[in-house]
């Protein structure tokens, strides 16, 4: 594996590409733009995907930092139909026992707003599914466990980019959360140190998809600058 622990990695010369302040703010604001049009997506169009593009995705998100730089991560992706329709089916059956009886009144409340329901036709109907699955330890090749570090935290960031990577090439994904997600080992064949994080419907969006008419918070609501405070 890459970055095993006894790996001196050589230090190399960078030279990451400078930018004038001009152009600086340009790619930003350019980036910001783009990034904004994004939107979590729930009617998918069945129209194919070039498997290409699934698979730069997965390179791209796997050019996250990661704790140690252990990669603790795994992108599972399933386009058979009948693997598909095993996902919906563990999900679905999961879901409805989150929204009639898991789910307490205060979450269900928080959910009205994105009129979800138990219902998860996408994962039959968007051309890919991907199923990103977090490395809780490592196994050695003689069998010894090893520790991960901030797989979470890795893993998150890495999704972060597969959902930016996709939305570049045009492709619409949903950030979805089967809860619990256990059921997706035994579809998938996972082993048990790979734990599900996120099931992401990979596709383009149906012609007649739709999406909340939500609002993101402003940048004063969310960034605060040079604010001391007693630390309590
Ligand atoms: N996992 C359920 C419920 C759900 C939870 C959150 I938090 C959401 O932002 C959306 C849905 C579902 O997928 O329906």
């Amino acid at each position: 594996m890459g970055g095993s622990p006894m790996t001196v990695f050589p230090q190399v010369p960078f030279h990451p590409i400078r930018h004038s302040p001009e152009e600086t703010l340009r790619r930003g604001r350019e980036f910001y733009d783009h990034m904004n049009r994004r939107r979590s997506v729930r009617f998918f169009s069945p129209d194919p995907v070039p498997r290409e593009a699934i698979e730069l995705a997965i390179q791209i998100a796997g050019t996250a930092p990661s704790g140690a730089h252990q990669q603790p991560w795994t992108f599972v992706v399933v386009d058979d139909p009948e693997l598909k329709r095993q996902i919906r089916l563990g999900a679905e059956e999961e879901e409805r026992e989150f929204y009639e009886h898991r789910a307490p009144a205060e979450w269900l409340e928080a959910l009205a707003p994105l009129g979800t329901d138990w219902r998860k036709p996408f994962l039959e109907i968007a051309s890919y599914l991907i199923v990103v699955f977090r490395h809780a330890y490592r196994v050695a090749p003689d069998g010894a466990h090893h520790k991960t570090y901030y797989s979470t935290e890795s893993v998150g960031i890495a999704v972060g980019l597969l959902i930016a990577a996709l939305h570049t090439m045009g492709l619409c994904t949903l950030t979805h959360t089967p809860s619990p997600m256990e059921f997706l080992n035994g579809i998938l064949g996972r082993p048990e140190w790979e734990r599900p994080f996120v099931l992401l419907p990979v596709g383009y969006a149906a012609p007649d998809a739709t999406v909340p008419d939500l609002k993101r918070k402003a940048l004063d609501e969310v960034a605060v600058w040079n604010k001391g405070g007693s630390g309590r």
